[in-house]
């Protein structure tokens, strides 16, 4: 028995190993898990569950079919996938969980997001994030036709590797104080979160409580993946691809 954690594949048609990967882990892993939680930035970019991308189906397939053989599948949007609606999780069998979730992991409560709302020391991105979490926005952005929506999502991907060149590293991680608010908020001790790709399993006290806060891995040229079993056993592990 076992409960899975993952994030940031960033899965795209330029990173077939990842794919590749990714459907072993499926195949091999997953299917033995009794859950698998996905939080977020399972794509590179999501421009809308029309597009009509051929690695969208293979994916939607995978996960349906391990639905399928009884292991549940969650997900929590990411930065660059927060588009993924309601059609591609039908099509997946998987559920869509709010951004911020408090789940039960055998007899443990925890809180699970992606992480980026986590770092606060970024205002630039902050302020962008309101601005496409803008429903109108959206919507707008949702109703152009794909190869505009794919140009728009590729200059928003080269905007973003040019401006994390200039940010310090401090600023691109979370913020101390918004974990410690985040725990605080949802009354909780444990956290799981991806985003920053900086794997760690971060033990802490906050006020006499022990508290603890892991950070999922991305997938780069390895695989990475936090299991946890009934006994509590936390194994934040990478695997090759
Ligand atoms: O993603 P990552 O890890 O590289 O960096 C993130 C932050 N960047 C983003 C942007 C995504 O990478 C791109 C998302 C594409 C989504 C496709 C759908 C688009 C729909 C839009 C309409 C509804 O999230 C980055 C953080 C970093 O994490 C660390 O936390 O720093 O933040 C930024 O790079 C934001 C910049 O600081 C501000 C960007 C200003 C953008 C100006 C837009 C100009 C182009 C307009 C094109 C029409
Ligand atoms: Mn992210």
């Amino acid at each position: 028995m076992t409960t899975l954690f993952i994030a940031d594949l960033h899965l795209s048609d330029h990173e077939p190993t990842i794919t590749a990967g990714f459907l072993a882990f499926l195949q091999r892993e997953a299917v033995h898990a009794d859950a698998l939680y996905i939080l977020g930035d399972l794509f590179e970019f999501w421009i809308g569950d029309d597009d009509p991308n051929e690695l969208h189906d293979n994916i939607a397939n995978a996960l349906s079919q391990l639905h399928d053989k009884g292991v549940p599948c969650y997900f929590i949007h990411g930065n660059r996938d927060f588009l993924i609606g309601k059609n591609f999780a039908k099509r997946s069998k998987m559920v869509l969980l709010p951004e911020e979730s408090v789940i039960d992991v055998y007899g443990q409560k925890m809180l699970i997001m992606h992480g980026d709302t986590l770092c606060i020391d970024d205002p630039g991105y902050l302020r962008f994030r309101r601005y496409i979490h803008n429903t109108i926005i959206q919507k707008i952005f949702l109703s152009l036709p794909l190869f505009l929506r794919q140009k728009i999502a590729g200059k928003l991907r080269r905007q973003s590797k040019r401006s994390n060149r200039t940010k310090s590293s401090l600023m691109m991680d979370v913020n101390p104080l918004a974990v410690i608010k985040a725990l605080k908020d949802h009354q909780v001790i444990h956290m799981i979160h991806g985003h920053t790709h900086r794997p760690a399993i971060h033990d802490m006290t906050i006020g006499r409580r022990l508290s603890q806060r892991v950070v999922l891995g991305a997938w780069h040229d390895n695989g990475s993946v936090l299991r946890i079993d009934p006994g509590d056993k936390i194994d934040l592990a990478s695997f090759p691809l």
